[in-house]
């Protein structure tokens, strides 16, 4: 159970039950703690594994909860979480044990919020230097494990300051205080090497339209985000600066509604070569898309920029943050990834949380090694639907007619519509439906997921 007394001195292994890394066994290992299709080394469409997929822990689900829920208190085993005690001495315990965890688990990155790995001091003085404190601990815990940072973020959500949004709010001087908050935490993530800095604008949406003048507000987001992106340049921050579209909770509606409402904010805004997006599966399907829709959409938009890997429940419409566990559902995202060169700065980050009752340590391992497996395979799957080619194919054909004179001139703005009227009454046109052969391809897709070795 939770927080039986934090003992301040505690430098022992927090992981004990698993005492050396994880390690690739194959597909017919029945370790449940070695990874099955996790081959850190083997080599996918021209680069390792590891390379191609960049797989990151989130800090705040692993490390930063307790398993709360809207019903009851935590419930896992997460002493530094314990009330009582030193806060920035707790601080260091949960970064020595997630530092442990992300080198038994063998990942090559985590990501994290400001808050999750300090404490918010008195004011945001006291907040920044007590980040700056923690941001050195984790630069030693980095030099001495080669785990870096594939993305920070500024925690503009939790504090009772941004109930009503953080850049969107009525109050200018909170806008301020998001402002100078992410400006630290940005040259926190500078510091650290960070591939990619991310914001997620949970509150920036609003609850009622009845108290919302959403055009200020959307203005408000504009000028925001053009300031982070300024400042990136003014540090030489070389990573990607990313947009986590999500289109509800906590509030119920938000800006950044999904790929396509965001880079229509990019456009307006005159970041959309400055910007990219965060896509997570979750968030992807809790505003009625596929996960596949939302980063195919990235992909033609030139967008994507980084994966947050988890799964919704079919039965709950909420963000229940799960690891994922469908092959097919991520082959169809990598696939489209992979087609378009991969992730670049981006990778997969486990936004995924363990579900209350997993109260083990060792659950964090399973869910995690279940997670970056459900990954790895799918990874494999895109790649063999690449190689055999036959779906590519498909599509190509389906539209081989728009290479033709008609299709070029249509494109080209070289028909009104008196001149195609003319056209098909002319020439009698009477086009004749063809197979989309849907099925065909659902099952060729099936095949490849069988064969899949
Ligand atoms: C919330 C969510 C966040 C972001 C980072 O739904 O996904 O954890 O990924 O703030
Ligand atoms: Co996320």
């Amino acid at each position: 159970m939770s927080t039986g007394g934090f003992d301040p001195e505690m430098d022992e292994p927090f992981f004990t039950e698993v005492s050396r890394p994880i390690r690739f066994e194959g597909p017919e290992s029945d370790n449940p703690l070695a990874f099955r299709w996790y081959d850190r080394q083997r080599v996918v469409a021209g680069k390792s594994m590891e390379e191609q997929l960049r797989c990151a822990v989130a800090y705040w689900h692993s490390f930063n909860s307790a398993g709360s829920d809207m019903f009851g208190a935590g419930a896992w085993d997460r002493p530094w979480l314990a009330p009582a005690g030193d806060e920035m001495q707790a601080a260091r315990v949960k970064m020595a044990a997630a530092f442990e965890f992300f080198e038994k688990l063998t990942v090559p990155f985590f990501c994290f919020h400001d808050r999750d790995i300090a404490p918010e001091g008195r004011d945001l003085a006291e907040s920044c230097e007590r980040l700056d404190e923690m941001v050195e601990a984790a630069a030693d815990h980095m030099q001495r494990t080669g785990v870096g940072v594939l993305w920070g973020t500024a925690n503009l959500f939790s504090h009772p300051r941004y109930a009503a949004g953080a850049a969107t709010n009525p109050d200018p001087e909170v806008f301020a205080y998001a402002a100078g908050q992410v400006r630290h935490c940005l040259n926190a993530t500078r510091r650290l090497g960070g591939a990619n800095y991310v914001l997620w604008g949970g509150r920036e949406g609003y609850d009622t339209l009845l108290n919302t003048d959403l055009s200020r507000e959307r203005d408000q987001l504009g000028r925001f985000l053009n300031l982070v992106v300024e400042h990136s340049h003014t540090i030489g921050f070389e990573g990607t600066i990313l947009i986590e579209p999500k289109p509800h909770e906590p509030t119920k509606h938000q800006y950044d509604h999904d790929v396509a409402a965001v880079y229509a904010f990019l456009q307006r805004y005159g970041l959309a070569d400055e910007v990219r997006v965060n896509v997570e599966v979750n968030h992807a399907t809790l505003a009625g898309h596929d996960f596949q829709h939302e980063i195919a959409t990235a992909i033609s938009y030139g967008i994507l920029g980084s994966v947050d890997a988890n799964r919704g429940d079919d039965r709950l419409g909420w963000d229940t943050d799960q690891f994922p566990s469908s092959v097919e559902q991520l082959s169809l995202a990598l696939y489209e990834i992979l087609r378009s060169g991969g992730l670049g700065s981006g990778g997969f980050n486990f936004d995924a949380k363990l579900r209350r009752q997993s109260v083990d340590r060792t659950d964090l391992f399973h869910a995690h090694i279940g997670g970056i497996d459900t990954v790895a395979r799918a990874l494999l799957v895109a790649e063999a639907l690449i190689e055999d080619g036959e779906l590519a194919h498909a599509v190509a054909e389906r539209y081989r007619a728009w290479d033709g004179p008609l299709g070029q001139s249509v494109l080209a703005g070289g028909e009104s519509l008196d001149d195609l009227h003319a056209l098909v009454i002319g020439e009698s046109l009477e086009p004749l439906p063809r197979s989309g052969r849907q099925e065909a391809l659902e099952y060729l897709v099936a095949r490849h997921l069988e064969r899949v070795r």
